[in-house]
């Protein structure tokens, strides 16, 4: 018997890793994107992504990794392909276009008598992999479960976190058929030390993810609700939550903020919501979440017009500075990032914020955070980087003359601020 030779479809934050992974193991890792300058970098041994982990993995492994744009190239010949495309929602409705798109490559691509174990990493809804991924690969004439089979096994990469990887994550698989769960089983033991849960039908393994991030975007909108009726009674909610946290069962802090981005839960609620009205249930709790958490942006610039209304300003006639583009804290990801939202909102109120991220100097428009706060009449936190949480103290703000903060992630030290006598707004406290 050859080496396994794995062929990882889409090379992003998901994929990327996993072809590394593969590599390293000893397969024979070959890779397939559209995006010819990503393969372009990769073969050049250069991450795409900038995240220095995941830099030095491309650099030590390239070599051993065939990439390419061609998709005959990279699918021909596999005996693993694995789906890591992207499954955004368009507005608030799933989008299967890459993955119906990947699946058209692969029936397009294999060969009879290649016999490949076809799993989706994506996030997808429950029943995609019989109904949508089965028929399309079926497409060509080839029949599943005897010319390919087919599995769900939903990745949990966690983008720069550093204590949960790819290797030490459980993983939830379930296949169409047994042959495709011995193969799948026996590819996933080989990369990842974790425990593997091995479901009996797809459908249960593909609701776990979705069900996973829906209960992070429900409990994230229950405390941004909590936060407005809390500024309301002026009780300090961050205050509330780390006293909550002390129970040590029973309870687990989340924390409100200026709205929910990324990829994964600003998303993929909206595959579970679309899945279950199909099936005939409208989710009325999933979908007010959505839209409490969809407010946050909104939320946070009016606490931005109650500041400068304090000191006589509108946004219009205000230095505003915006730190932060990313969607979470210490990486250099801005997707459906909360910060870009109320950009655009402040901008539709004729200010013209000036933009600090360090990890985004192409979208900032201050060389530094000492440029972007100078002389503000409002600093707004809306990403919580180490730097900043580090260098926003009290005295710094004096000493460059800001005048009022709007402390979008509740990190910095309000009653400080405030006794240096800059106006201090956070999110629920
Ligand atoms: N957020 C809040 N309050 C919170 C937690 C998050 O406002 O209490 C915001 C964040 O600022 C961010 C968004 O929600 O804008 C999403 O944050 P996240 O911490 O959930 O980070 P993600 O989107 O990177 O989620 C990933 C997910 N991983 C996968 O889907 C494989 C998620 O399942 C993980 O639980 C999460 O990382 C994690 O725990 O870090």
């Amino acid at each position: 018997m050859g080496k396994t030779t794995v062929c990882i479809v889409g090379l992003g934050y998901v994929g990327l890793p996993l072809a590394c992974r593969c590599a390293e193991v000893g397969f024979v890792a070959k890779g397939f994107d559209l995006d010819k300058k990503k393969i372009e970098l990769i073969s050049s041994g250069k991450s795409p992504i900038d995240d220095k982990w995941l830099q030095a993995k491309v650099r030590r492994l390239h070599k051993k990794m065939q990439v390419s744009a061609n998709a005959r190239q990279a699918l021909n010949a596999c005996d693993v392909i694995v789906v890591c495309v992207p499954t955004p929602a368009k507005g608030s409705r799933p989008d299967l276009a890459p993955v119906r798109s990947a699946c058209r490559a692969i029936a397009e691509n294999i060969q009879p008598g290649q016999r490949p174990l076809i799993v989706v990493e994506s996030t997808v809804y429950p029943g995609t992999l019989r109904h949508i991924v089965k028929p399309i690969i079926e497409r060509n004439g080839l029949k599943a479960e005897k010319d390919f089979f087919l599995a769900h096994c939903p990745e949990r990469i966690d983008p720069g976190n550093r204590q949960w990887t790819l290797e030490n994550i459980p993983r939830v698989f379930a296949a169409l058929s047994s042959e495709g769960e011995k193969r799948g089983l026996s590819f996933y033991k080989k990369i990842i030390k974790a425990k593997i849960i091995l479901f009996r039908r797809p459908e249960e393994a593909e609701a776990v993810k979705v069900v996973e991030n829906t209960f992070r975007d429900v409990n994230i909108a229950f405390v941004n609700e909590l936060s407005k009726s809390f500024e309301k009674m002026g009780i300090d909610l961050s205050e509330v939550i780390k006293g909550a946290s002390t129970k040590p069962f029973g309870f687990m802090p989340f924390y409100p903020g200026p709205g929910v981005g990324g990829h994964c839960i600003a998303q993929d609620p909206y595959y579970l919501i679309a899945r279950a009205k199909q099936a005939g249930f409208t989710h009325r709790f999933l979908q007010l979440a959505r839209e409490i958490n969809n407010s946050m942006p909104l939320h946070t610039v009016s606490l931005v017009g109650r500041s400068l209304g304090r000191l006589g300003l509108r946004p219009a006639n205000a230095k505003i500075a915006i730190l932060g583009i990313s969607y979470k804290p210490n990486v250099d990801d801005a997707r459906e990032s909360p910060a870009l939202k109320i950009i655009g909102l402040l901008r539709k109120r004729n200010a013209k914020p000036v933009v600090f991220d360090p990890f985004f100097p192409g979208m900032s428009n201050a060389g530094s955070l000492q440029q972007a706060v100078r002389k503000a009449d409002c600093v707004v936190l809306a990403t919580h980087h180490s730097l900043f949480v580090k260098k926003l103290s009290p005295a710094f703000l004096k000493r460059n003359k800001v005048r009022s903060v709007v402390d979008a992630r509740n990190v910095l030290d309000k009653q400080g601020i405030i006794e240096k006598g800059i106006i201090y707004f956070g999110i629920g406290r």
